[in-house]
This record gives C-alpha cells, sequence and structure tokens, in this order.
C-alpha cells in the first residue's frame, strides 16, 4: 500500500531530557494536529529534526526507535548545521528576504552551502523509506531545495509542497544571490501550495522571470511535466479551539486573571518575538490612543504576549529592548496604583491560559508588518462562543484574505491604527455579533481537515492530469514498430506540420526552404503510390506553394484555412468570411502602439499578434488584457482567440488543423496514420487522429501526441527509416 511521508523542518514533538532520560512530548501545533489524520496511519510517516542535537550514537538509536512507534523518523543536525542551515541561512536569510526586509539579510555564501547540504541530508532520509508509488509532503522554507532532490532519484513520486510563509514579489525575490537555484528547488514538486493568490501569483512571476517559464490555469511545464500551483489558505483547528474555550480549566483561569488584571475592557496580541510581527509599531499605536483619548485611559488594558524567541541574536535582541522600553515608558506614564495600561509577557503559555485570553479579550491587535497567514487571529475567532469581540487584523498577514468582517489596518499607518482601535472599542455588540458569525461559519468550513484534504486532492489531480498525458519517448524499439506498420500497410496517410517539425526555427523565415535533405525524404515519401503526405502548417498559402508544389503532396495552409488536394485548386475548408478584420484590426494595432516589439501579421483569415521581442512580462500582461478586450470584440463573429507562443491569433472558429486533418480522415481510410508536430495548433491535430493512428511531438511541452522526439532532426531520422 503506497504511504505518504511527511517532512518539515521539526517533528511534531518535544524531547527534553529529564534526570538524563529523554521525555517526549508531542506537539499540538495547528499543523500537527491535521496532519495527525495522515502520518499516524499505517506505514505512513514524519521526517524532521527533533529539535536537539544528539551527539551520541545510542542515544541516537533510542530516540529513533521511541520515535519509530510514533510513526516519526528523525534527522539529526550537528550544532554547525543548525546553527548555519536553521538560524542563519533559514532563519537570516530567507525569512528577511520573504517578509520583506530585506535590510536585515545576510549573505554568505557558507549558509548557503550548509543549507544545500542539509536539504540533501533529508533527502537521503526520504530516499531510505521512499517506495514508487508514495506521495511525498514538504513544508516550508527550511526545505526550498528539497522537492527536486527528491525528483532527482524518484522521476515519478508524487511530491507536493507548502509554503507557509509569504513568497515575496520578484523585486524583493531576485534579491538573492541563489534566487535561480532556490527556484529549481521547488519547482521538483507535482504541487505548489501557497496560502494566498497574491503568493502564489509572486512565485509564477519569479518563475516566468527567472526560469523563463510561462503559466497557464495555474500550471506549469518543467521538464516535460505538469505541475499546479494554487492559493489554499491554511485553517485551525476549529473544534480544538471552541471546545477550549468551554473546558473547565480555561473557566478557572478566566476567574484567576480576572482578578489580576481587575474588570478593565481588554485588548490582546500574542505573538513570537520577531520584527515581522509588527510589536513597537502597535506599541506606539496604542500609547498615542491613549494620548488622544484620555476618556479610555483607565478603562482599556492591552495584554500583550510576547514569547520568546531566537533572543540573543542581534536583531532580535535590540526588538526585545525596544519594546522593553516602549512598554516601561507607557506604563510610566499613563499607569496608575489600579490600573496598568500593558500587561506584558515574555514567555509562553498553556492552551487553556491562551483560550481565557482569547475569551476575555473584547479585541484582538494582530497586526504584523508581513505574515504568511497568522493563525491568532482564527483562533480568537473560534474562541467567542458568545460572539462578542472584534478582530483588528493587519492587510499584511494572509488572513485577511479571508477575514475581510474584521477592521483591516496598514500597519505603517499609525494613524490609522489609533481610529481602528477606537472603532473596535466602541462598535455596538449587535455589529459585533454579525461579523463574528459570518467569519465563524467561514473558518469552521475552512478548517485544517478541509485545509489538509484539499492539499491531497489538488496532489493528485495533477498526477491524473500528468498520466493522461503520458507521452512516451520515441525510442529505437517504438520506432521500429512505426517501420514495420508502415511497411506493411498497403494504404498510408502522413500528417506533417513544417516548422520545428520538418524544419528547424530561424529567425529569417526565407532560411526555412527545404535543403537538400528534406527534399530528398519528401521525394522519396510522395513518390510511393501507397502514400498520401499532408503538410498542415500555419504558413500562408503562397509559401507554401512555392516551396512544396514540385513535390506530388498534399497541402493545408493558415492552420487549416486553405486546402489542397491532390490535383485539386486550392479551396477554404468552409465558406469563409474576413469582413470582421478591419475592426479587430484596429484594436490590435492599438496595442502595437502601445507595446514596443510587437506587430501584426495578416493571413487571409487570421490576424495574429505577436510579441516575441516584447519586454519579458509586458507581452503577458498586454495578452491578458487583450484577450479579455477580444472576448467582447469578438463575440458576436463566431471568431477564436487563442494564446500561442508569444502570439494572439484570431480566426474563424471553424478553422483548426484537426479539422482540416479530419477531411484526409474521413475521405482516404488508410491503414497506416502518422501525424507530427510541434507546437499547440498540433495539438488539435493529434486530438483529431484515430486511435490506431502514431503521433509524435517534437519538443518538451506537454502533448496529447503518444511518442515525443527532441528535435525536428529526430523526425527527419524517422522519415528516413520508413523510406529506406
Ligand atoms: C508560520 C507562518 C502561518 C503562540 N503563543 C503560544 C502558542 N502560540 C501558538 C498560537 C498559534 C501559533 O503558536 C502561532 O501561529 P502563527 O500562524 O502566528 O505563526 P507560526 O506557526 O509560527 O508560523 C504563519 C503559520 O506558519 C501556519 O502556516 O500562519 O504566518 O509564519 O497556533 O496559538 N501556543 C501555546 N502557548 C503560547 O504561549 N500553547
Amino acid at each position: 500500500m503506497p504511504k505518504t511521508i511527511i517532512v518539515s523542518n521539526r517533528l511534531p514533538v518535544k524531547i527534553t531530557q529529564e534526570e538524563g532520560k529523554y521525555v517526549y512530548k508531542s506537539s499540538e501545533g495547528g499543523l500537527a494536529t491535521g496532519l495527525g489524520s495522515i502520518y499516524k496511519e499505517g506505514d505512513n510517516i514524519w521526517i524532521g529534526w527533533p529539535g536537539m542535537s544528539v551527539p551520541n550514537t545510542e542515544n541516537r538509536k533510542d530516540i529513533t526507535n521511541h520515535l519509530a512507534e510514533e510513526n516519526m523518523r528523525p534527522v539529526f543536525l550537528t550544532p554547525t548545521e543548525i546553527e548555519e542551515y536553521y538560524e542563519g541561512f533559514s532563519n537570516e536569510t530567507l525569512w528577511p528576504n520573504f517578509h520583506y526586509f530585506n535590510q536585515y539579510i545576510i549573505f554568505n555564501e557558507e549558509l548557503w552551502k550548509a543549507y544545500q547540504r542539509v536539504n540533501k541530508k533529508f533527502a537521503k532520509e526520504i530516499a531510505q523509506v521512499l517506495e514508487p508509488e508514495d506521495t511525498v509532503w514538504i513544508h516550508d522554507y527550511q526545505l526550498l531545495l528539497l522537492p527536486q532532490l527528491v525528483r532527482d532519484f524518484a522521476p515519478q513520486a508524487s511530491i507536493g509542497f507548502f509554503l507557509h510563509i509569504p513568497f515575496p514579489s520578484y523585486e524583493s525575490f531576485r534579491l538573492l544571490p541563489w534566487r535561480r537555484e532556490i527556484l529549481k528547488g521547488m519547482l521538483g514538486s507535482d504541487f505548489l501550495g501557497f496560502h494566498t493568490y497574491d503568493d502564489m501569483r509572486h512565485f509564477l512571476s519569479s518563475v516566468n522571470r527567472l526560469a523563463g517559464l510561462g503559466n497557464s490555469n495555474s500550471r506549469i511545464n518543467v521538464d516535460n511535466r505538469k505541475i499546479l500551483v494554487d492559493a489554499l489558505p491554511m485553517g485551525i483547528d476549529y473544534d480544538k479551539y471552541e471546545s477550549a474555550a468551554s473546558h473547565p480549566e480555561t473557566l478557572s483561569r478566566e476567574v484567576r486573571y480576572r482578578t489580576g488584571i481587575g474588570n478593565h475592557r481588554l485588548m490582546l496580541s500574542i505573538d513570537r518575538l520577531d520584527y515581522s510581527k509588527g510589536i513597537p509599531q502597535r506599541l506606539k499605536a496604542f500609547e498615542l490612543f491613549l494620548e488622544r483619548y484620555p476618556s479610555f485611559r483607565e478603562k482599556v488594558s492591552l495584554l500583550m504576549i510576547v514569547v520568546p524567541s531566537r533572543d540573543q541574536v542581534g536583531k532580535y535582541k535590540e526588538l526585545k529592548e525596544e519594546i522593553d522600553l516602549l512598554v516601561g515608558r507607557i506604563n510610566g506614564n499613563y499607569g496608575r496604583m489600579n490600573w496598568t495600561p500593558i500587561h506584558y509577557f515574555y514567555r509562553s503559555f498553556p492552551l487553556t491560559a491562551l483560550s481565557a485570553f482569547y475569551r476575555m479579550a473584547d479585541v484582538a491587535l494582530v497586526t504584523p508588518m508581513r505574515d504568511g497567514m497568522n493563525l491568532v487571529c482564527k483562533e480568537f475567532i473560534a474562541s467567542k462562543l458568545d460572539k462578542r469581540g472584534v478582530l483588528i487584523l493587519s492587510e499584511m498577514a494572509g488572513a485577511s484574505k479571508e477575514l475581510s468582517d474584521a477592521i483591516l489596518i496598514n500597519p505603517n499607518n499609525i494613524e490609522q491604527m489609533v481610529k481602528a482601535i477606537k472603532k473596535a472599542l466602541e462598535m455596538p455588540e449587535s455589529k459585533q455579533k454579525t461579523n463574528m458569525e459570518t467569519m465563524q461559519r467561514s473558518l469552521k468550513r475552512y478548517n485544517i481537515h478541509h485545509w489538509v484534504n484539499l492539499f491531497m486532492e489538488r496532489l493528485s489531480t495533477v498526477k491524473n492530469e500528468q498520466k493522461a498525458l503520458e507521452t512516451k519517448q520515441l525510442d529505437n524499439q517504438y520506432q521500429q514498430q512505426i517501420v514495420n506498420d508502415y511497411k506493411a500497410a498497403k494504404k498510408r496517410l502522413i500528417f506533417l506540420d513544417y516548422d520545428g517539425t520538418l524544419v528547424g526555427f530561424n529567425s529569417d523565415p526565407l532560411e526555412c526552404k527545404p535543403n537538400k535533405e528534406l527534399v530528398d525524404i519528401l521525394t522519396k515519401l510522395t513518390t510511393d503510390k501507397k502514400n498520401r503526405v499532408v503538410v498542415i502548417s500555419g504558413r500562408g498559402r503562397d509559401t507554401l506553394e512555392a516551396w512544396l508544389g514540385s513535390f506530388d503532396i498534399e497541402i493545408v495552409a493558415e492552420h487549416g484555412v486553405w486546402i489542397k488536394e491532390r490535383k485539386k485548386k486550392w479551396r477554404t475548408i468552409t465558406t469563409l468570411t474576413d469582413d470582421w478584420k478591419p475592426e479587430i484590426m484596429k484594436v490590435l494595432e492599438g496595442y502595437v502602439n502601445r507595446t514596443p516589439g510587437s506587430f501584426v501579421e495578416k493571413k487571409d483569415y487570421s490576424l495574429v499578434w505577436h510579441y516575441r521581442k516584447v519586454e519579458t512580462g509586458l507581452g503577458e500582461e498586454r495578452t491578458r488584457e487583450l484577450t479579455s478586450r477580444l472576448k467582447y470584440a469578438t463575440g458576436d463573429k463566431n471568431l477564436k482567440v487563442l494564446e500561442g507562443n508569444k502570439v494572439v491569433e484570431i480566426k474563424n472558429s471553424e478553422v483548426d488543423k484537426g479539422r482540416a486533418a479530419q477531411l484526409w480522415i474521413n475521405n482516404y481510410p488508410s491503414e497506416f496514420i502518422m501525424a507530427c508536430g510541434d507546437d499547440w495548433t498540433d495539438e488539435d491535430t493529434f486530438r483529431s487522429m484515430p486511435k490506431n493512428a502514431y503521433t509524435v511531438k517534437v519538443g518538451n511541452n506537454s502533448s496529447a501526441a503518444n511518442f515525443r522526439v527532441a528535435e525536428y532532426t529526430d523526425i527527419r531520422v524517422l522519415l528516413k527509416a520508413l523510406t529506406k
């Protein structure tokens, strides 16, 4: 039975040493809960670092055995690896870059090398347990290279990747010297999930600019493999937070805390110590609020939990000092005997304590400068059993895309935060309830289990799509099979695309004339009376006539507009009109005016806008605009708009290569049928072929063809083999 392998930097377990013995406590994190339903079943397994350095081999064995009982497998890291790969490259290079704190990035080749080494170490661990049909789900920024490393030794594996932090815009990401290697690592996946659409489009844009790979319908073609990218906001274990809010321990804590804090109204914030969380900005906003609205003094307190993190590292140490100073200043200036403005705790708490805080808070202040998602705001909402309470949420948190009923703020705008605090504290209860209900409904539905199922479903969708598109390499054995069938047949039908299939690409279109080798091949093919050879091309009929007219050959020109059967005259396939051209031409010329490097090609029954020479990205942007504009302009005209390789083509909707090929298939039944082509227009030909036909694709893109070769020269080899 195939298994699922979860991989993350940390295992969902906390190991401590008490009196020389190891004590194991399973982690209560959202991810661990959500994935619990997966990794604890059958042979499934979770691979990761156990969270401490274990130098002794015997101890490692003990830990490995103990964890195996819990379906976990440790990757042991040395103190240097932890320092360089985890604290270094992951947290001092990737973390600031992905959160737009680029001034904090450490660029260091040694740290990058350590990151590569440790990713390889994880890959080795996976290799120990991976079997051909298994699924691998890799998590987060510490393991960006891992998907490709796994792909290298298991080309067929199902590999999913989820990024828990933001993916930065191209302008930020490009700063990293190792940006291409990082993308290559990620593109080893079959499915890549991000929290928000913004993260996903930033990723696609970097892939386009740095790896030169475009996308359509959120799918990218990488090395002959289709991969899927999607926005998949992570949810929380809603039931857990809902039921914790009525747990007796939570209720008794609430009573205790109230005695300490008094009956003041309460605002709550909970974060790990990190510059991305916007803690000083929040404190300044609260200070300004107290200054500006004296009537709220002695009535509202801020309960601020900061969970200790990396406070020996320079930037974090400075941040901690800044927070301490601000809290001291505000409490010193505004505090009274019976009222403390800020209750500040630099420590972590058990779940029931958090739950009591969530219950007590009138307002949650979740104001990060950047956050992949932010689960605290979701937990606050799930804990509000009486539906009272207001969420103030930074628009820089992924969660803001889902929780539009919160008061959304820009954390750089202190004035706006001050107003939001006042608005929240004055919000009528009825309004609080309506907003809370809407958000609760959504979080209940899109909970952590939904997220896990959806991830798995998306991964298997793309795997199925890949299987459906499987195109075999045309090796010697298959080639021989084609040759044998060809020789045995009395009637044969051969469809050949021209550019890219019979000849290579050349920037001078006139250079594409058949050379001596091709003339020889076509002569042999067309002089065999058993053959009907149809060249089926996008080129205009004059050129094709001039180059191929001397052979006993049949021709389809302009992607199926014009056809020329043996010994007959050129004709159009149906009664076509071109009276639509002037109007569409005007639209296209408008785009040529605005887009240097682009031009329009005029054909008898189609117009093509080319943008090969336009600045990368701009052409694609214009294409989106143009195609949506053309949707309206062509709506009543029986035209279709097709996006190709750096072109947009508008043509009569009756016309495509497949329809033209169909005419021969119907009129000239043959025992041997073969079609060769290289681009998206040839896919129509492939799809129109009967089941017993041989279809051969040139190049790496996914295709409906059943065989593939690398270059046009391979087609020549095949055609020579047929006529030998
Ligand atoms: C990443 C992304 C993304 C906090 N203090 C205590 C405590 N917590 C719990 C909270 C919450 C979790 O920690 C923090 O969740 P976040 O979402 O804020 O951030 P991370 O998990 O660190 O980081 C983030 C997330 O991944 C998921 O994809 O949302 O954007 O940075 O669950 O309740 N838990 C306990 N005591 C505490 O004192 N028990």
